[in-house]
């Protein structure tokens, strides 16, 4: 049975990816924080909780000892690095925070599995955030796009993905980069976009509230789902040469498009609800993100499942059935 090590494990990723890899037939451990509210720990994870072969175990990516201390006792064949501050408009809050969790959190993880599992593969969770303001002529961003960051997340993502391809070639180890486009579902944290707007409009068809407030709705983002792409990196981590792979639909949507279709999918015209508070827009924002995954596509046989559509309905039917479960129980 192979073993996996999952930091972020209670994340949107690391929750839809301990499901694929229990499926699979890996024994399943995963890195989880110390939360104050007992009651809500790790909720992602109620589908894997009672899993013979899941085990979750404390730690910190800030903390060196906790992850030497997992690797030890795990000795794991595939170690996936989700673990990160993953707010785009928070980490201009808490930049240094951010680059502790996202940039030097990576080094601890390769220091560790270099001297500890180097048999072991890695995979890293980098990010779209990293092209920044680049995009091709022909409208794209890829693998050999330059990276322009436009945020403290994106500078610390571009230092976790350099320092992956060096200890790559430096100490000839499997550590790969997914480069993956934004992804949500249902189980997105409920202050990115999507997610806000689906829950703001579900509440606004059961009348229990009124108008919706967002930033920039002229930013585009290339939105696939989480289920897609954790069966990505499962792709990236198990492709005979240790690589680096963008994951994308292909397609761009702006903030403003993807409030049409939700609002639409429940009979309401956003344009009576929405308007834009200076306070959600960025000190400086990434304005057009799309993807071409061509790459991966092709080498590694990957192709997302899911529509924009299909994935925004199913986002909307879960927040619809949350909160009329929560009106009917009050
Ligand atoms: P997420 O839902 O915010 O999950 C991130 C997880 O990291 C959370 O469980 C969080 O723990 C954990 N974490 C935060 N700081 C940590 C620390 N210091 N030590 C250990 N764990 C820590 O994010 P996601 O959407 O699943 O994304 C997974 C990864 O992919 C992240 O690295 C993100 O930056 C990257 N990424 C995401 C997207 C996207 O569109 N979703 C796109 C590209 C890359 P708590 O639950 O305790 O807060
Ligand atoms: O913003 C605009 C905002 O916070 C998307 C993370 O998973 O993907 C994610 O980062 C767009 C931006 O995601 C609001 O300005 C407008 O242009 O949902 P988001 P993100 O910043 O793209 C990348 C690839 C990651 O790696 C990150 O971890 O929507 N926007 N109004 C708003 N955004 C938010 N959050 N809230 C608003 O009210």
């Amino acid at each position: 049975m192979k073993k996996a090590f999952i930091t972020g494990i209670a994340g949107q990723d690391g929750s839809y990816l301990s499901e694929y890899l229990l499926e699979l037939g890996y024994e399943v451990h995963g890195m989880v924080r110390r939360n104050s509210v007992a009651e809500n720990q790790q909720s992602r994870l109620n589908a894997v909780r009672l899993n013979p072969n899941f085990f979750a175990h404390y730690g910190d990516l800030t903390d060196q000892t906790s992850i030497e201390r997992l690797l030890t006792e795990i000795n794991p064949d595939e170690i996936y690095n989700l673990g990160a501050q993953s707010h785009v408009r928070v980490s201009f809050d808490v930049p240094q925070y951010t680059v502790q969790a996202n940039a030097l959190g990576v080094i601890n993880m390769l220091e560790a599995y270099k001297r500890i599992s180097p048999q072991a593969k890695f995979y890293q969770a980098s990010s779209s955030e990293m092209f920044g303001l680049t995009v091709e002529d022909d409208g794209y961003q890829r693998e050999t796009s330059v990276m322009n960051p436009v945020s403290p997340y994106g500078c610390a993502k571009v230092f976790g993905y350099n320092i992956v391809r060096h200890y790559r070639r430096a100490y000839n180890l499997h550590a790969t980069n997914g480069i993956l486009f934004n992804h949500e579902s249902p189980r997105r944290g409920s202050n990115f976009v999507t997610n806000k707007v689906v829950k703001t409009a579900c509440q606004i068809k059961l009348g229990l509230t009124d108008k919706l407030e967002l930033g920039n709705m002229d930013s585009y983002r290339d939105w696939g789902h989480s289920k897609d792409y954790v069966r990505a990196m499962h792709k990236v981590i198990n492709h005979d040469e240790a690589d680096d792979f963008c994951i994308s639909t292909m397609e761009t949507h702006s903030v403003r498009e993807m409030c049409d279709v939700v609002f639409k999918y429940l009979d309401l015209d956003y344009k009576d609800y929405v308007s834009q508070n200076p306070i959600y827009m960025r000190p400086e924002e990434l304005p057009y993100l799309k993807g071409d995954s061509t790459k991966a596509r092709t080498t590694l046989d990957w192709k997302p499942t899911y529509t924009f559509e299909e994935m925004m309905h199913e986002m909307c039917d879960h927040w619809l059935d949350v909160l009329q479960n929560i009106e009917s129980t009050r």
